[in-house]
C-alpha cells in the first residue's frame, strides 16, 4: 500500500467521520441507578432470557481443525493454547448434557443458544452421523419439555471450528466452502427443524478472521489482512446461502408462534474510542467500519464493502444477503481505546493502531476493560438497521465469581437504557452457562455462571457461582421463576 493512497483514505475516512459525527458519547452510568434498577421488568412474555455455549468449547470428544491446532506450537516453541490445554474432554457436555439442561432449568432461562458440531455430524464430506443426530435430538426434546416452561433452542451452526476434510481443502478459502456449509445447514434443518425455530448461522465472523487470518492466533494461523478480508466476504456468502437453505428446509413451526424459522447471526461488536486527536479518531472510524459495520451493512444493502486501508478493499454485489436477518445477534464484551501508529502500519504492514489501556478502569481476568456503557452505545448504533436485536453473548472472565453479579446487573441496565430509548432488544443471553474451553486461553478464562474444577474434579460437577442468583432474579422479573 503506498503512502499516497493511505493518506487519501485517511482523509476521506476523516471527512466521513466528521460528517456523520463520532459514535455517540455517553457519561458513565451511575452505580446507584444500576443498584436501584429492576432489569427487564415489563419486557414482556416474549423476551428471550438465556445462556450460551458453543459445541467445541463444551462437548469434548471432537476431532476438527482446532484439535490439530491445539497440538501445535509457534516457531518459538510456545504452545498454541495456554498451558498446552486441549478440548478433548472440555466440559464433557456430550455425556453430561442432562446436567446442563438441569442447570438451565434452575436458572429460569427460556432460551439456550448452543452449537451443533459440523465435524461430528458430517465427519467426512457428504456423510451424516445418525447417532449424533439422535443425541442432539434427545437434548432438544429435553429442552422443549423442561420443568417449568419450554427452553427454546437457538441452534448455532458454525462457531470457529471446521471439519478436517474441509480444512485440508483450504477452509473458508476453498471456493466450495459456502455451498458445503449451506448443504450442512439444509441437512441440519431437515434433522432438527421440527424442534428448532431460532437459527444462528455463524458466530462472530469478524473474530474468526481477525484471530485466524490477521493475528494468527487461531487456525489456520495466517497473518495476512487481505486474506482475512476475503474470508470475511466468503463467510457472508456462506451465511446468505445457509439462511436460504434453513428457510427452505425447516417448514415446521416448533413453538406455535406462526413462524417456522427466525434466522440471524451472532456479531461481535466492540467500541473503538480514539485515545487522542483527529488521526486517532480516523483510525477508530476505520476500525469501526471494518469490525462493526461491514457485516450488517452487507446484509442491509446487498453489497459487500470491506476496506482495510493498508491491505485491501473489497466491493462485491451480494443481493442475496438482503432479508437474511430476522434478528441481529450482538456479542459484546469490551472496548478498545486506540492510538494510531500509521508509521508502523506503513513500514511493517501491521495494525494501524495500538490499544492504550486505562489502568484505572476495571478489567476482567483476561485484561478486557469492563465497560457496560459500551453496550448501550452500540445498541443505539445498531438500532437504525431496523432488525430486532438479541444480545447473543455478554459475559466476563472472572475466576473468583465475585465480579460477575455486578457485571450482569450493569449490562442488563445498559440494555434497559437502550430499550427505553426505543431500541428493539428482544433477548439477553449470558456467556456462558458454565466454564469451558476458552480457545487459546485454555481453561484460564472462566466465563461460567456455573464453575467447573477441570483439574481436580473428574466428575466435572457444575457448581453454581454467586451470579446464578443474579440471573435468577432476572428470570423472576420476567415471570419465568416464582418470586
Ligand atoms: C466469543 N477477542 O469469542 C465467542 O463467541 C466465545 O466462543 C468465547 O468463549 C467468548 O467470546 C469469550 O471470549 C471471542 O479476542 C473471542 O476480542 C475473542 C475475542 C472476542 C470474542
Amino acid at each position: 500500500m503506498n503512502p499516497v493512497r493511505l493518506t487519501a483514505m485517511v482523509v476521506v475516512a476523516g471527512a466521513i467521520g466528521i460528517a456523520l459525527g463520532c459514535q455517540r458519547k455517553t457519561g458513565a452510568f451511575d452505580q446507584q441507578d444500576i443498584d436501584r434498577h429492576h432489569a427487564f421488568v415489563g419486557a414482556g412474555p416474549g423476551f428471550l432470557l438465556g445462556v450460551a455455549t458453543s459445541a467445541y468449547q463444551v462437548e469434548g470428544g471432537n476431532q476438527n481443525d482446532w484439535t490439530d491446532w491445539e497440538r501445535g506450537s509457534y516457531p518459538d516453541g510456545q504452545p498454541h493454547v495456554a498451558g498446552g490445554a486441549s478440548a478433548s474432554r472440555a466440559a464433557d457436555s456430550w455425556n453430561l448434557w442432562r446436567q446442563d439442561v438441569a442447570a438451565i432449568e434452575d436458572l429460569g432461562a427460556n432460551v439456550y443458544r448452543f452449537g451443533i458440531e459440523w465435524s461430528r455430524l458430517e465427519p467426512t464430506e457428504g456423510a451424516w452421523d445418525a447417532a449424533a443426530v439422535a443425541r442432539y435430538r434427545e437434548m432438544l426434546l429435553a429442552l422443549r419439555a423442561a420443568r417449568r416452561h419450554p427452553i427454546a433452542p437457538m441452534l448455532n451452526l458454525y462457531h470457529f471450528t471446521l471439519p478436517r476434510w474441509l480444512a485440508v481443502r483450504g477452509g473458508w478459502e476453498w471456493g466450495g466452502a459456502p455451498e458445503a456449509f449451506a448443504a450442512f445447514a439444509a441437512r441440519a434443518a431437515d434433522a432438527f427443524g421440527d424442534l428448532v425455530d431460532l437459527w444462528c448461522t455463524l458466530n462472530e465472523p469478524n473474530v474468526y478472521v481477525t484471530k485466524g487470518y490477521m493475528a494468527g492466533q487461531w487456525p489456520p494461523g495466517i497473518r495476512d489482512p487481505g486474506r482475512g478480508a476475503r474470508v470475511l466476504a466468503r463467510l457472508l456468502r456462506a451465511h446468505g446461502l445457509a439462511a436460504a437453505a434453513i428457510r427452505a428446509h425447516d417448514r415446521v413451526d416448533a413453538d406455535g408462534d406462526g413462524k417456522a424459522t427466525r434466522v440471524g447471526l451472532a456479531h461481535n461488536v466492540r467500541v473503538f474510542d480514539p485515545a487522542g486527536g483527529p488521526v486517532d479518531g480516523v483510525i477508530a472510524r476505520i476500525a469501526d467500519d471494518f469490525y462493526n459495520r461491514a457485516i450488517p451493512d452487507a446484509v442491509a444493502t446487498g453489497h459487500i464493502h470491506i476496506a482495510l486501508p493498508t491491505a485491501v478493499t473489497i466491493d462485491e454485489s451480494a443481493p442475496e444477503l438482503r432479508g437474511t436477518f430476522d434478528w441481529l445477534g450482538i456479542n459484546y464484551y469490551t472496548r478498545d481505546v486506540l492510538r494510531s501508529r500509521l508509521a508502523g502500519a506503513l513500514l511493517h504492514g501491521g495494525a494501524p493502531y495500538e490499544p492504550v489501556d486505562d489502568p484505572t478502569r476495571p478489567h476482567t481476568d483476561m485484561g478486557w476493560e469492563i465497560y457496560p456503557e459500551g453496550l448501550y452505545r452500540l445498541l443505539l448504533t445498531f438500532a437504525p438497521y431496523g432488525w430486532p436485536i438479541i444480545v447473543t453473548e455478554s459475559g466476563v472472565a472472572d475466576r473468583t465469581g465475585i465480579v460477575r453479579p455486578s457485571f450482569i446487573r450493569s449490562h442488563a441496565y445498559a440494555i434497559d437504557r437502550a430499550r427505553a430509548e426505543g431500541v428493539p432488544v428482544i433477548g439477553y443471553l449470558h456467556w456462558s452457562l458454565m466454564d469451558n474451553f476458552e480457545w487459546s486461553h485454555g481453561y484460564e478464562g472462566r466465563f461460567g455462571l456455573y464453575t467447573i474444577d477441570f483439574a481436580g474434579d473428574p466428575a466435572l460437577t457444575r457448581r453454581p457461582t454467586p451470579a446464578v442468583a443474579t440471573f435468577q432474579a432476572l428470570a423472576t422479573g420476567l415471570g419465568l421463576l416464582p418470586p
